[in-house]
């Protein structure tokens, strides 16, 4: 273990893998049951990214997300039963169960939302680091998106405008490699995507995205740069997406030698090897992951017991209401 982290943080970036590991692992039985409705992306594989980044923000701090975002709601601090309820579209969740997986969004957790629109998260958090300079508040905004968003405009656009406004934001290129089931070697030519943070003289750090330790250092630099008045940064985190791009998607386009190796070197597991060997005993890990199945289960029976939303309140919560009642 780096003597930069101290066992009280090695454990907390344990816990946090943890909770997304299992709460991943319990919706995709829940979805295969019909419990939960529409599309699922799990984030199962790539836990390590979303808690090294959000285990150095504060709740004041702004994070924006993807259409895989249940990981980066819980890394920012999000309570089981709460998102479960929404997953399940019920009246409980988050949002009431008007969001649901894709958009699900915690604005008081400093969680400005889960996002279908791929990209659509990158000027949402660039918006958001302009608003933190323009009020002369201390907040960071960090955006969390895939490789294949990195061929969108608006990741271009956000990168340029956050250069040369210096603006207080980080960019997290998760790289699992696949754009749905396109390889990134049909879409990009570029050898690594951190590259492209060159063109607006954006400073840009690769890392090992299975390895929380340094996930956790490398946006400990990002975030205190973009804090201090230091500007934003690039993050390529490269990673594995160990199940299909959505629940519906049985991977046939994979290398199956290739998958089997990413599911050997799990981030998870590395990390209680590391702490083990640090002196942390293995009862605490053992409570950490007790606690969590505890809580995971009280989740979901909350969510299986709450009501759904009542059809009289479609109306509540959004902003253009009118266009629904002229419709
Ligand atoms: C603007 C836009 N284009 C296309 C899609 C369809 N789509 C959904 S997810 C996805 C792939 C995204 O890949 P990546 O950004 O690498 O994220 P990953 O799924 O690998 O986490 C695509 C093309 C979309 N939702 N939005």
């Amino acid at each position: 273990m780096d003597p930069q982290i101290s066992i009280e943080v090695g454990q907390r970036l344990y816990e946090m893998m943890v909770r997304i590991r299992k709460f991943e692992e319990a919706v995709v039985e829940l979805f295969a049951r019909g419990k939960i409705p529409g599309f699922l992306h799990t984030y199962i594989g790539e836990e390590a990214v979303a808690v090294g980044v959000c285990c150095n923000l504060t709740i004041e701090d702004k994070i924006t997300s993807t259409h895989r975002g249940h990981g980066h709601l819980i890394a920012k601090g999000a309570e089981f039963d709460k998102a479960m309820a929404e997953l399940f579209g019920k009246a409980t969740g988050y949002n009431k169960g008007k969001g649901g997986s894709m958009h699900i969004a915690e604005p008081d957790l400093g969680m400005l939302g889960a996002n279908a629109i791929v990209a659509a998260g990158i000027p949402i958090a660039t918006g958001a680091a302009l608003t933190a300079q323009y009020l002369g508040k201390d907040w960071v905004a960090v955006s969390f998106f895939g490789d294949g968003a990195s061929n969108e405009g608006s990741f271009h656009e956000s990168l340029n405008l956050a250069s040369v406004w210096n603006l207080p934001v980080v960019f997290v290129c998760e790289n699992n490699e696949f754009a749905e089931s396109t390889p990134r070697s049909q879409n990009q030519k570029i050898k690594d995507i951190a590259i492209r943070a060159m063109a607006y003289d954006i400073p840009s750090m690769i890392v090992d995205g299975n390895n929380v330790e340094a996930v956790y250092l490398a946006a400990r630099e990002a975030i205190t740069r973009a804090r201090t008045g230091g500007g934003p940064t690039l993050i390529e985190a490269k990673t594995t997406r160990w199940r299909g791009h959505h629940e519906a998607d049985n991977q046939s386009y994979r290398n199956k030698e290739e998958l089997k190796a990413a599911l050997a070197n799990d981030a998870v597991a590395r990390w209680a090897t590391q702490l083990l060997a640090a002196g942390v005993p293995q009862a605490t890990l053992d409570a950490i992951n007790e606690k969590t199945a505890q809580e995971l289960k009280l989740a979901i029976e909350f969510a299986e017991t709450s009501p759904l939303p009542n059809p009289a309140d479609a109306n509540a919560d959004i902003f253009t209401p009118f266009i629904f009642e002229e419709i």
